[in-house]
């Protein structure tokens, strides 16, 4: 027996002539951090736990950039809307200006969040200063706000209470990089730079905190505008800001886009850990496979059109319809990650109808499949072209969620391992049932009768774990 184990290892290194170590990744060394992330594994606290079960978010973008809607005398910009101020075509002091026409007199807070509701979005993350600097509520910290506005009322207040009363949860979104504020800075190259972005780091505390403080409901900040020099310097103090935050607001979620690490890395530290509770990079994309997630909680922030946050009048390019949208809402939650869609109202504050009616269709297909959405997520399935599978949290159920029947009208399912379908059933009628047909161990075919469903639609699989039989045995092809 030795001598035959023996000769097995001498054929084995015979066929295998690279050395043993050459196939192995090389292992990094860790890199000691002061301020990497602080993450033990995912948060399973009860506000974390809720967040990741929203499935369907709304993102809103609302501000001074809404009054020229992406034009200017006449002309229009080429960029997002909300970076109209950047362009060479506006004076910049003509641009601060416009808070002095800032008067939404169409602005409906409660209106906004029945439409939101209506949809079906179980968050909003809401603009309470985009790049720009513009406060939409009346800070202590700058004279750039609503409250010196025609309008003067707070604007961040009436959201938080409206959408608090619809049941939907609130995240601000906050711009660290502030176009307004004299003390910005996209880099710190002299003494003056070095004093100035000082002021600069406590004005942005103190407006964090009088956020966090004025609004107590909120459930999470949305960090954007981190990615200059200047403030990916700041790992020390953005890490202490993080602490302070979170210790005033126990529960606060914060994505990966707030702080960098000693060495400059965002959203992952220098030890490739993800930064903050949720991944924040997934701005206009999708993952494709559960792999490219690496196990974080994530969330997709989505436009209409290509690319344009805040309204914009001429809408151009590919304008994504309800169906794109809700087979988006399907693909991220099947991935375990959470749909967040933009809106960007207008100047006066009203939602334009074209977002008016994609929250209308995304919300009667929700009304339906609901259930495959909402504390829902990877299902550990291997993908098939019809569509997505989701799974409800803490339970054996699984959704196929079908956007694309096959001509055959037969829906292949892979089960994982040891796991069998007891019942298959559509969502949208539980007296209409499905017989799975046994292809082979793990694989089987639900049939469906031609054109009876107006897709998307979702079959609900009920499974348990259990042993799978062998089924059809086929022989094999030579070939
Ligand atoms: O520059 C902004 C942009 O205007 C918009 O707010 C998006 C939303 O995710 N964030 C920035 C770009 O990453």
């Amino acid at each position: 027996m030795k001598r035959l184990i023996i000769a097995a290892l001498g054929f084995a290194s015979l066929i295998n002539l690279q050395p043993v170590a050459a196939q192995q990744a090389p292992v990094k060394e860790k890199v000691t951090l002061l301020h990497g992330s602080h993450r033990t594994g995912k948060r399973t606290d009860a506000a974390m736990e809720k967040w990741r079960g929203h499935g369907l978010g709304q993102f809103i973008h609302w501000g001074l950039y809404a009054i020229p809607g992406g034009a200017w005398n006449g002309k229009q910009y080429n960029g997002a809307a909300e970076w109209i101020r950047s362009w060479n075509g506006i004076p910049k002091s003509t641009y601060d200006s416009l808070n002095y026409s800032f008067n939404p007199t169409a602005f409906d807070a409660k209106s906004w969040a029945k439409t939101a509701k209506q949809m079906g979005a179980k968050y909003v993350t809401f603009t309470t200063k985009h790049h720009d600097g513009f406060c939409l509520w009346p800070s202590k910290y700058t004279k750039y706000t609503v409250a010196n506005s025609p309008y003067k009322k707070d604007i961040v207040k009436a959201v938080v209470d409206a959408y608090d009363q619809e049941g939907i949860d609130v995240i601000l979104y906050f711009s660290v990089m502030d176009w307004n504020h004299p003390d910005w800075r996209y880099d710190i190259k002299s003494k003056e730079d070095s004093i100035a972005f000082e002021r600069f780091k406590k004005f942005t505390r103190n407006q964090l905190i009088e956020l966090l403080t004025n609004y107590p409901t909120v459930k999470g900040l949305w960090f954007d505008g981190t990615w200059d020099t200047s403030w990916v310097k700041q790992a020390a103090f953005a890490d202490e800001l993080e602490t302070e935050m979170r210790k005033l607001r126990p529960g606060l979620i914060i994505g990966s886009r707030f702080r960098a690490d000693e060495n400059g890395k965002r959203h992952f530290d220098s030890n490739g850990v993800l930064m903050g509770d949720y991944e924040q990079g997934w701005e206009r994309k999708i993952p494709s496979r559960i792999e490219d997630v690496h196990g974080n909680d994530w969330d997709c922030v989505m436009t209409v059109p290509e690319n344009q946050w805040g309204y914009n009048a001429a809408w151009n390019g590919h304008i994504k319809t309800g169906l794109e949208l809700i087979e988006m809402t399907a693909r991220c939650v099947s991935l375990g990650g959470n749909f967040v869609l933009n809106f960007g109202p207008k100047g006066d504050g009203s939602i334009r109808q074209e977002e008016l009616k994609l929250a209308a269709e995304i919300g009667d297909w929700m009304k339906i499949n609901q259930q495959a959405i909402y504390n829902c997520g990877y299902a550990g399935y291997d993908k098939q072209d019809w569509g997505y599978f989701s799974k409800k949290t803490g339970t054996d159920k699984i959704y196929m969620l079908v956007f694309n029947v096959p001509v055959s009208g037969a829906l292949r399912i892979k089960t994982p391992a040891k796991t069998v379908i007891k019942k298959a059933s559509l969502l949208a009628d539980a007296t209409e049932t499905f017989t799975p047909e046994q292809i082979s161990g793990d694989e089987y075919f639900l049939h469906l009768k031609k054109g009876t469903h107006p897709q998307p639609f979702v079959i609900v699989l009920e499974t348990a774990p259990g042993q799978q039989s062998n089924g059809v045995k086929y022989e094999k092809a030579k070939i």
